[in-house]
């Protein structure tokens, strides 16, 4: 776990296993926010600002960086292959630079093993795509974290939703790294489905009463 990112509350017992992240950067960061929170195996998820050297970006002023979600997931459930073809599969990466490069298509890896993955995927891709792909792709060197109203932010285009969400999560900085903020991110854009969700939630190794009440909740959340 890094650093200021410390996880106490309902959530508890989904951390501490074997963890990884990605990092993409596919256009405007809202929308995969919510993609990549829907998926089983995402532990959570952050936008923010990477690939370039401004320092202190913010979304108003990041300069050379990039839009991109960071993805912390457990290899066991999702691996970084499949997390690959839902990133290629979902936006062109060769399109003109718009913006600078505040919307182009990166990927920054962080490992040798992750970068021989992006290797074998990004040549299959290529080979359905019938063009060579453009995605800037290097080593992993820093990521800012976008401000608070740009994280989970179609989850916060429904405050009341919200006010509910405060009596698990009592404090944003819970809510960001929320799997279940993840998940509910990703419902709210069709991302996923309660029904889906209800399934995966008796799966989280978290006490049975604790997945009843975010179950609860999700039935009961008035939107
Ligand atoms: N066209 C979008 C881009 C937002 S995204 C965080 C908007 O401003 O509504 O770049």
């Amino acid at each position: 776990m890094e650093k200021g990112q410390t996880i106490v509350g309902i959530e508890e017992g989904l951390h501490g296993q074997q963890e990884e992240t990605a990092l993409f950067g596919m256009g405007c960061y809202w929308g995969p926010d919510s993609r990549f929170g829907s998926l089983p195996g995402v532990l959570r998820t952050r936008v923010g600002f990477a690939g370039g050297t401004t320092e202190q970006p913010v979304y108003r002023n990041m300069g050379d960086h990039t839009e991109t979600v960071e993805i912390v997931f457990r290899p066991s459930v999702i691996s970084y292959e499949d997390l690959l073809h839902v990133f290629w599969e979902n936006h062109y990466p060769n399109r003109d630079e718009y913006k600078g490069r505040q919307y182009i298509s990166l990927i920054r890896y962080f490992s040798e093993e992750q970068k021989e993955t992006i290797g074998r995927v990004k040549q299959e891709m290529e080979d359905r795509l019938g063009e060579p792909i453009e995605t800037d792709i290097a080593p992993f060197a820093s990521f800012t974290p976008a401000e608070e109203p740009h994280q989970k932010y179609y989850l916060k285009r429904y405050p009341k939703a919200l006010e509910q969400l405060s009596a698990l999560y009592p404090e944003e900085s819970l809510l960001t790294p929320s799997a279940y903020a993840a998940r509910l991110n990703g419902v709210v854009k069709s991302f996923g489905s309660k029904e889906e969700l209800t399934i995966e939630l008796r799966t989280w190794p978290i006490p049975a009463a604790d997945q009843t009440k975010l179950i609860d909740q999700l039935h009961s959340m008035k939107w």
